[in-house]
């Protein structure tokens, strides 16, 4: 007999999902037993650490990552994870355990009451099978479902004496199945966009998130060559979709409707490639388009193209459709934009370092393919303007503005990519909301350099504060935390720094290594 267990392990095997990351409890030990030798196992030690982990995994592997996490008070954990992976289109098939079916309606402990309900609305779907037998189908409708553009998390949650029980007849069906979607806008759509590109007199493109999600950097690159187009990256970008030292690449565009509206002035059309139009943040009434300026958006994201409040929309592969513009659109005679200039370099201060210098020791240390994963908040647009980020996969950021991201996902992104570097920067604020993935990358041996810029302030807040015009509130400063005492606690090499000197030392020191290394640095506050 085939039972539900085997059945499943069958599928995840055929499918390609052999990297668990969970934490587990009475309910998933049935599902975990006899675990074969052929998976591994990444234990996080909290359930943001475990998403966040897994969703940088996924977001690095472009393919679904898999989550088995403890019933009701593990997936409540992991929520504000799943906040960033539903906004960033990452597959992640999030499995829990519940208690045995028999025991569900009376609630005993551990019982994950209404469970498919819990994780809405931040996945694409959520169910919990209505017998043992349905499982290996949930499974594996979970994973195309995870997978299919746009992307997402979905959930399914186990009771665990369905484990054991046999799997239906036809179970064998499921593993193999695979499921595409082929999605070029029509010929006469992809013509007449051509069109209007090319009668464009001063086209702008900017790029987002899923760009980078398909690897069609150097696409965006070669149609903004084709039409001379100045390039911006979409506002609150969580992955960098265009090389930054690029002479087209204008930077990062701000979060607020009457700035991007500003900076939208004289373009006749705005092509928006893979990014919902706008991610806004900061309330700025105003127009969401200058006068005489028509936007077109290309998503592969469904709800992004309905719910954005101007211009049109196609719902398309990302990949497809930029290859297919660049190659059939004409060259334009207009010059390329002029490249930025570089800013200066930081001078050196005395006192702790300024976020413009330890960018500039960064950018000139790291390798020239180093990925970040950034959560300094309040340094953002200096980590755009200082580092040079040129190759497809260069940059992650939590696309809700969830803390918690950076710092598992750096460890979940570096095990996904062990032949690049990884560096997350990360705030003295941010890095407490999943610290305990410094145990996993200590103990898994992954080696994340983990950047900790220590301002003592929750500095973004500050700026936010001002921007609200509100004073006198409490709460907003972090004194007294030694990341240094942290990391050590959980296994993981520190080094506290204070001059340029120490911080350049330490990078030389952490980058020769081939461990997890945290260097917690002195920093001024921004402005
Ligand atoms: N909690 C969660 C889960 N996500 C959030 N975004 C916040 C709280 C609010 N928040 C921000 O949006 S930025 C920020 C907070 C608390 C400050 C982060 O401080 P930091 O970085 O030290 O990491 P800066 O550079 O000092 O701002
Ligand atoms: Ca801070």
């Amino acid at each position: 007999m085939t039972t539900v267990h085997q059945a499943c392990y069958e599928i995840l095997r055929e499918q390609g999902l052999t990297t668990f990351f969970g934490n587990p409890g009475s309910n998933e030990l049935p599902f975990l037993k006899d675990f074969p030798a052929d998976f591994r196992y990444i234990l996080g030690l909290q359930e943001a650490a475990v998403v966040g982990m897994a969703d940088g995994f996924a977001q690095a592997t472009g393919r679904p990552g898999f989550v088995n996490l403890h019933s009701a008070a593990g997936t409540g954990n992991a929520m504000g994870a799943l906040a960033n992976a539903w906004n960033s289109h990452t597959p992640l098939v999030v499995t829990a355990g519940q208690q045995v079916r028999s025991m569900v309606g009376v609630e005993a402990l551990l019982a994950n009451v209404d469970a498919a309900t819990l994780p809405r609305p931040l996945v694409k779907w959520s169910c919990e099978p209505a017998s043992a037998q349905e499982v290996p189908l949930a499974l594996s409708r979970a994973i195309h479902m995870a997978a299919t553009p746009a992307a997402g998390p979905v959930y399914v949650s186990v009771p665990y004496d369905d484990w054991a029980k046999e799997a239906g007849p036809g179970v064998e069906h499921l593993a193999k199945r695979r499921v595409e979607t082929a999605g070029l806008p029509s010929p006469q759509r992809l013509a007449s966009l051509k069109e209007s590109l090319e009668q464009a007199r001063n086209p702008l493109l900017i790029v987002g998130p899923d760009v980078d999600a398909c690897g069609a950097n150097g696409l965006a690159v070669a149609l903004a060559e084709k039409l001379s187009m100045p390039v911006w990256m979409a506002p609150s970008a969580p992955r960098c979709s265009f090389p930054t030292t690029h002479p087209c690449f204008r930077g990062l565009l701000p979060a607020g409707i009457a700035s991007i509206s500003r900076l939208l002035e004289g373009h006749d059309l705005v092509l928006v490639v893979g990014a919902p139009v706008f991610r806004y943040h900061q309330y700025e009434p105003g127009d969401y388009l200058p006068a005489g300026t028509h936007l077109i958006a290309i998503t592969c994201d469904v709800n992004e193209a309905a719910r954005a409040p101007m211009g049109d929309a196609i719902i398309a592969d990302i990949g497809l459709t930029l290859r297919a513009l660049s190659e059939n659109v004409s060259q334009t005679l207009r010059p390329l934009p002029a490249a930025l200039r570089r800013p200066e370099p930081a001078p050196e201060q005395p006192g702790p370092l300024t976020p413009e210098r330890v960018f500039d020791i960064l950018d000139e240390m790291a390798p020239r393919d180093a990925i970040y994963v950034n959560e300094s908040t309040s340094t953002t647009n200096i980590l755009w303007e200082r580092l040079r980020m040129t190759e497809p996969g260069s940059y992650y950021f939590a696309a809700a503005g969830g803390l918690g991201f950076a710092l598992p996902a750096a460890v979940g992104i570096q095990l996904a990519k062990p032949e690049r570097r990884v560096i997350g920067v990360i705030g003295d604020g941010s890095a407490n909301y999943s610290i305990q993935a410094l145990w996993t990358a200590a103990q898994y041996n992954i080696p994340t350099i983990f950047i900790i810029m220590k301002n003592g302030t929750y500095g973004a807040l500050r700026w936010f504060a001002g921007v609200l015009q509100v004073e006198n509130v409490p709460g907003l400063d972090v004194p007294g935390l030694d990341f240094c005492a942290l990391a050590r606690g959980y296994g993981v090499d520190a080094l506290h720094v204070d001059s340029s000197e120490t911080l350049a030392a330490a990078l030389k020191q952490a980058l020769a290594g081939n461990k997890p290394v945290l260097i917690e640095v002195e920093t001024c506050t921004t402005r």
